[in-house]
């Protein structure tokens, strides 16, 4: 009895350090097997409810909920349609006497990491400055956005009547308080 009771002890912690030393085994295979693929901000960002409003020509604009999945703020800093010759990323901002005007949005649309930006008629829009043709009812139109990393995300976007969305345009965006906006209204 007394020399099994001496080696019993030993034979269980042998078992017990081995059994220890596999998962360490197994997250350094796992560690060298997966590189880490790049973090492009396409792959992060989706959008939805997204739509553009109807138009016969001149001014329109594209609206919906851009999200960010990923662990960093990623930046829209341009965007293309083929529906518009000339695409603007806009905001909304109101002057002393509560005038809404709208103006290209500087350094673009931020999106927040593992948040959302609404883009919305009276917020930030896609805007189309000229149109190509008349956006009728119904219709579908893709619109491109670039991402500050330099990749690319396309959407398509469905025409809807929207009666409002009136604000004025500044195109610099570096006018002063008191100076009356241009005439262009989009949709008006
Ligand atoms: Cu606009």
């Amino acid at each position: 009895m007394f020399p099994i009771n001496r080696t019993h002890p030993s034979r269980l912690l042998r078992g017990t350090a081995a059994l220890a030393a596999a998962p360490l085994l197994l997250v350094a295979c796992s560690s060298t097997d997966s590189t880490p693929a790049p973090a492009r901000a396409a792959d992060a960002i989706t959008i939805e409810d997204q739509w553009i409003k109807a138009a016969d020509s001149d001014m329109s604009a594209a609206f919906g909920e851009l999200t960010n999945k990923g662990d960093k703020a990623l930046t829209v800093v341009s965007a293309t349609s083929p529906a518009s010759a000339r695409v603007e990323l806009h905001e909304v901002v109101a002057d002393a006497s509560g005038t809404k005007t709208m103006r290209p949005k500087k350094g673009g649309f931020v999106i927040p990491a593992h948040g959302s930006l609404a883009l919305a008629p009276g917020a930030d829009h896609i805007m189309f400055m000229g149109l190509n043709g008349p956006l009728r009812t119904g219709s579908e139109t893709p619109v491109t956005l670039s991402f500050d990393d330099g990749s690319t995300m396309t959407f398509t976007a469905q025409v809807r009547d929207f009666p409002g969305n009136q604000e004025n345009y500044v195109p610099d965006g570096d006018h002063h308080a008191g100076a009356p906006a241009p005439a262009h209204t989009p949709g008006a």
